[in-house]
C-alpha cells in the first residue's frame, strides 16, 4: 500500500489495515505510533513510559498475528495504549481515563481486542492459558494465545504457578516477557539478577544465535519442522550445560533474548514462532520510555508523570499560591522513618510500590530495614507475619487495592497468629482515573470480619502520624490496618508532638442538634464541608469522626443513639460490609428501633474511572451529597 510517511497512523484502524502495509514501512508507523502516544499523553495524561517501550511489539504482535482470533493478552495492561490506538481507538483515545471515556487499561467490555481485562498485574499467563486450553478443548488448534508479561510483573508469584501448568499443558501459548529491567522503580530479586545474567552471557548468546538461525528453516522446511524442532532443542540443551535456563527448566521452550526495538525482527520471530507448537516464551530486551529522552533517563518518574511539555520535558506542576497539605503517602513515608529511628525493632515492606508508598524515604535513610519485596503481596504479608514472630514490628504497606492479593496471608498468617504487623493500606477508597481495577472499595469490609485485627482510618495526616505512632507502642499486641486515601487532606504541623490514640476510640468534631454524621477517615472533611453547606440553612449536625471501624467504640455509640434518632454514615468503601453496616449491626444488637441510619459510601456496582469529585458525586458521598442526605433526614423528623 502506498502511503506518505507520516500518514501510516491515520489509515490503521484495524489490525486489518495495519496488515495491508508493506513490512519495510513498520519502521514509520512505528515511529508515527510513539509519537501519537507522546503528543496525547503529554496533554492528557496517563501512564507513560511502558507504552513506550512496547510500540515495535504491538506492531509486530498485530502485524504477524490474526487478532482478535488469536487472543493477546496484555499484563497489567497500563502498556497497552499502541494496543488500542491500533484497534479503532485512535480517535477517542484523547478520553483515556477520563469520566465516561476510555479505560486506561485493557477492558473485555470495550473492544474486541481487549481479551482480558487487567489492572491488578501478573495475571496474563494464567488468563492465556486458560483460553488456549479451552481452544485446544474445542479443537481450534489453529488458534494462537500471547501473553506480553513485564519483568516486574513476572515477579508476582500467580506468574510462577501459570508457567508451572503451562509447561505440563501441550498447549497453544506464547509468552512475550518484556525484560526493561524495570517495575515502576528498578525491579528487584534473584529473577531480575538471572534475566540480566541471561541477556549479557557471550556463550548463551552464541549458541542462542545458532538456535534461531535453525528457527528460521523451521517455516521453509514445512513437514519437517519438528525435525528442526528437535535440533533447536538439542542445541538449547547443550545451551543448558553452559547456562541452565529457568524457563526451559519449567518445560517452556525459551527463545531470546531479541531486541524488543527492532520490528523488523520481530515480525520474523514471531512468523517462526507461530510455527511452533507447545507453550513458549521470548524474552524482548527493551528500554522502558524508549524514543522520549527524559522518559529513558527516569524511568519511574515517567511511569505516569501527568501532563507534560513535549517539547522540554517539562512535567506540568500546579502552581501553589498558598502552602499545599501533604500527601498522605508522604506523611506516611516521613513517619515511618521518624517512628524507625527511635524504635529499631520497626521495618518496613513495600510490594514494588517505594515510590508511589513513600517506603523509599525509609529505603533511603535506613535501607537495612527496609524491603521491596517484587509484585509479591502475599509474600509480602507472610514476610512481615515471619519478622513479627521474631519481636520486630513490620510496617507492611501495600494499597488497598492490592491487599486483596493477600486477604488469606492477612487471615491465616497474621491475625489468626495475632502478630503484630501493621498494614497501612495507601490509596483507600475511590482513586479515580485508574478506575474500578485499582479502587480501594471493600478492604473496610474484608478486613473488620477478621478476628484480632485492629481496622482504623485518620480523618487527617496528623491522625495517620498519631496512629502510625500508636501502633509501635508496647500496649498495642494485636495487628493493625490503617488505611488512607491517595493524595492530600488537610495542613499538617510536623512539630506537633505524637500523641497516642486510645485503640477503639472515637471522637466528637462537631456538635450539633437533631441529627448526627458519623464518619470514618478522611470522608469526615467532606461531612466538615456539607455541616458548613448546611448552616445557612439553620440545619445543625453534629459530626462524629469513629476513627476505628473494628472494634468499635461502642460507649460512644450508646451516647449516640440515646440522643438522635437520624443518622448519616459515610465511608468511602463498600456499603455492603463497610463502616455503616457495622453502625447497623450496633443498632440491632442494642435494640435502638427507633433510630434511623441512612449510609452514604459505594453502591453494589463497579465504580468506573474519572476525577474522585466526580466519582464521589455519583456515589453520593461528595459534600453536596452528605448535605443532602441529612437534608431527608431533617425531612424525616419533621414529617
Ligand atoms: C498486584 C499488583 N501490584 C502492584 C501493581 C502496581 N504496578 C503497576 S505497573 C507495575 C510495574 C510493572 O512492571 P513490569 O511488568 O515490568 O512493566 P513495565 O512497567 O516495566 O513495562 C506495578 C508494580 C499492580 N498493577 N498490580
Amino acid at each position: 500500500m502506498l502511503i506518505a510517511p507520516g500518514d501510516l497512523l491515520k489509515k490503521i484502524n484495524s489490525p486489518e489495515d495495519l496488515k495491508q502495509l508493506d513490512q519495510a514501512q513498520l519502521v514509520q508507523l512505528s515511529q508515527e505510533l510513539r509519537q501519537f502516544i507522546i503528543d496525547h499523553v503529554s496533554v492528557y495524561g496517563g501512564h507513560f513510559g511502558a507504552s513506550l517501550g512496547v510500540v515495535e511489539l504491538t506492531v509486530a504482535l498485530h502485524y504477524v498475528f490474526n487478532t482478535p482470533k488469536d487472543l493477546l493478552v496484555w499484563d497489567v495492561g497500563h502498556q497497552a495504549y499502541g494496543h488500542k490506538i491500533l484497534t479503532g481507538r485512535r480517535d477517542t483515545f484523547h478520553t483515556n481515563r477520563t469520566y465516561k471515556g476510555l479505560s486506561g487499561f485493557p477492558k473485555r467490555s470495550e473492544s474486541e481486542f481487549d481479551t482480558f481485562g487487567v489492572g491488578h498485574s501478573s495475571t496474563s499467563i494464567s488468563a492465556a492459558l486458560g483460553m488456549a486450553i479451552a481452544s485446544k478443548y474445542k479443537n481450534d488448534l489453529s488458534r494462537q494465545h500471547i501473553a506480553v508479561i513485564g519483568d516486574g510483573a513476572m515477579t508476582g508469584g500467580i506468574a510462577f504457578e501459570a508457567m508451572n501448568h503451562a509447561g505440563v499443558s501441550n498447549s497453544n501459548l506464547l509468552i512475550v516477557l518484556n525484560d526493561n529491567c524495570m517495575s515502576i522503580d528498578p525491579n528487584v530479586g534473584a529473577l531480575k539478577d538471572y534475566l540480566t545474567d541471561i541477556t549479557t552471557s557471550h556463550t548463551y548468546n552464541k549458541i542462542k544465535d545458532e538456535v534461531w538461525n535453525m528457527l528460521g528453516k523451521v517455516s521453509k522446511f514445512g513437514v519437517n519442522a519438528r525435525e528442526i524442532i528437535s535440533h533447536v532443542e538439542n542445541s538449547i540443551k547443550s545451551m543448558l550445560l553452559s547456562h541452565s535456563n529457568l524457563f526451559e527448566s519449567l518445560n517452556l521452550r525459551y527463545f531470546g533474548p531479541v531486541d524488543g526495538h527492532d520490528v523488523n525482527h520481530l515480525v520474523h520471530i514471531f512468523r517462526d514462532l507461530k510455527d511452533i507448537p507447545g507453550p513458549k516464551i521470548l524474552h524482548c530486551v527493551t528500554v522502558k520510555g524508549k524514543g522520549f529522552i527524559q522518559a529513558e533517563k527516569d524511568q519511574t518518574k515517567w511511569h505516569a508523570p501527568g501532563k507534560f511539555d513535549k517539547l522540554t520535558g517539562e512535567i506540568h506542576i500546579k502552581v501553589k499560591n498558598a502552602p499545599e497539605p501533604p500527601k498522605y503517602q508522604h506523611v506516611f513515608g516521613k513517619t515511618l522513618v521518624d517512628l524507625a529511628k527511635t524504635n529499631d525493632a520497626i521495618m518496613g515492606i513495600t510490594p514494588a510500590m517505594p515510590t508511589g508508598s513513600s517506603m523509599n524515604m525509609l529505603m533511603k535513610e535506613i535501607p537495612e530495614r527496609a524491603f521491596d519485596v517484587g509484585i509479591a503481596e502475599q509474600h509480602a504479608v507472610t514476610f512481615s507475619a515471619g519478622l513479627a514472630t521474631q519481636g520486630l514490628i513490620p510496617y507492611c504497606n501495600i494499597y488497598s487495592t492490592f491487599m486483596q492479593r493477600a486477604y488469606d496471608q492477612v487471615i491465616h498468617d497474621v491475625c489468626l497468629q495475632d502478630l503484630k504487623v501493621v498494614f497501612c493500606m495507601d490509596r483507600a477508597g475511590l482513586v479515580g482515573a485508574d478506575g474500578p481495577t485499582h479502587h480501594g472499595a471493600y478492604d473496610i469490609a474484608y478486613m473488620r470480619t477478621i478476628p484480632n485485627l485492629i481496622v482504623a482510618a485518620p480523618m487527617n495526616e496528623s491522625e495517620l502520624r498519631n496512629l502510625m505512632y500508636t501502633a509501635q507502642l508496647p500496649g498495642v499486641n494485636h495487628p493493625i490496618s490503617i488505611r488512607y486515601p491517595r493524595g492530600q487532606g488537610v495542613l499538617l504541623d510536623w512539630e506537633t508532638p505524637y500523641e497516642e490514640i486510645h485503640i477503639g476510640k472515637g471522637r466528637r468534631i462537631v456538635k450539633g442538634d437533631e441529627i448526627a454524621i458519623l464518619s470514618f477517615g478522611h470522608v469526615g472533611n467532606y461531612a466538615l464541608e456539607a455541616i458548613d453547606m448546611l448552616e445557612p440553612k439553620g440545619i445543625f449536625p453534629s459530626l462524629y469522626d469513629m476513627r476505628f471501624v473494628k472494634p468499635l467504640d461502642e460507649e460512644l455509640l450508646h451516647e449516640i443513639f440515646s440522643k438522635y434518632k437520624n443518622i448519616v454514615t459515610v465511608e468511602d468503601g463498600t456499603l455492603i460490609g463497610g463502616f455503616g453496616s457495622a453502625i447497623l449491626e450496633f443498632m440491632a444488637d442494642h435494640d435502638y428501633k427507633k433510630t434511623t441510619v441512612k449510609r452514604l459510601g459505594i453502591p453494589d456496582k463497579i465504580i468506573d474511572h474519572g476525577e474522585p469529585s466526580q466519582l464521589y458525586k455519583e456515589c453520593r458521598y461528595d459534600s453536596e451529597g452528605i448535605a443532602k442526605a441529612v437534608i431527608d433526614s431533617v425531612e424525616i423528623i419533621y414529617t
